[in-house]
């Protein structure tokens, strides 16, 4: 908003304009501890890496969207690790039916069956719809990886994202190789991850878009508790991201 001071000097008045924008800060209400792997998993969709079998599993239980649902239509737990290169995820989701309504990968992607990985480098919070503040990589069946880009459209965004998917009947794990970008990401140029190191804290949000046979995604459950009525804010605000802090 624009704020209207009167500054009155010998007898003149001059009226200055300053625009205000009201800054709110990230509450780092969630922090999750991360351990370092000694050894870095595997991404092949099995989860018997050293790494996972010393680390905690962490819920994907809050509704986001949509009606309450049953165990059997979703469950989601997930694990976390990280090297000095990327972090890591292993993700357990059950889901009766996988749907992969729009083959192509950049039509209403958050309609199919995706997970959906939130980042903030810095852990700044803050909006970052149509800017690179922060990602929301959606990775779909098929493992292509979209967010909006900074025109304001869907841009495949697979070099951040190494996944592997392992699905035996209704459980399906995923492995998942994250590379974290800064602010100064630039969609139309060369850019090199960032180096990790222990005491790093990263904004973090995982989601699970769930579809089993509608015209638009049933549910959408996420790893964090949203206050307020809208909680699907995560594609626009990292405030409202988890904290990660990486340990040794
Ligand atoms: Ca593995
Ligand atoms: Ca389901
Ligand atoms: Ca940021
Ligand atoms: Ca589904």
């Amino acid at each position: 908003m624009n704020v209207y001071v009167d500054i009155k000097d010998k007898g003149k008045t001059e009226t200055v304009r300053f625009h205000y924008k009201k800054q709110v800060n990230k509450r780092n209400s969630q922090i999750t501890t991360v351990k370092k792997a000694k050894t870095n998993p595997v991404i092949n969709g099995i989860a018997d890496d050293a790494i996972w079998s010393h680390t905690d599993w962490l819920p994907l239980n809050e509704l986001w969207l949509g009606e309450a649902y049953a165990k059997d239509d979703f469950f989601g737990r997930y694990k976390l690790t990280w090297s000095k290169d990327a972090l890591y995820l292993l993700a357990e989701i059950k889901d009766d039916v996988l749907l992969d309504k729009n083959s192509n990968p950049l039509e209403a992607w958050w309609d199919d069956d995706c997970l959906e990985i939130f980042v903030d480098e810095d852990n700044s919070g803050g909006e970052h719809q149509y800017n690179h503040n922060a990602f929301a990589y959606h990775i779909a069946l098929d493992g292509n990886v979209v967010d909006m880009s900074t025109k304001k459209e869907g841009k495949l965004y697979n070099s951040h994202i190494e996944s592997k998917r392992v699905t035996k009947g209704n459980t399906s794990i995923w492995e998942v190789k994250i590379s974290l970008f800064d602010n100064t990401f630039k969609d139309d140029a060369q850019n090199s991850p960032v180096k990790l190191h222990v005491g790093k804290t990263i904004g973090f949000a995982l989601a699970y878009c769930d579809n089993d046979k509608s015209a638009e995604r049933e549910n959408f459950i996420g790893s964090i508790n949203v206050e307020g009525e809208d909680k699907n804010k995560g594609w626009i605000d990292a405030n409202i991201f988890g904290t990660l802090k990486l340990t040794n």
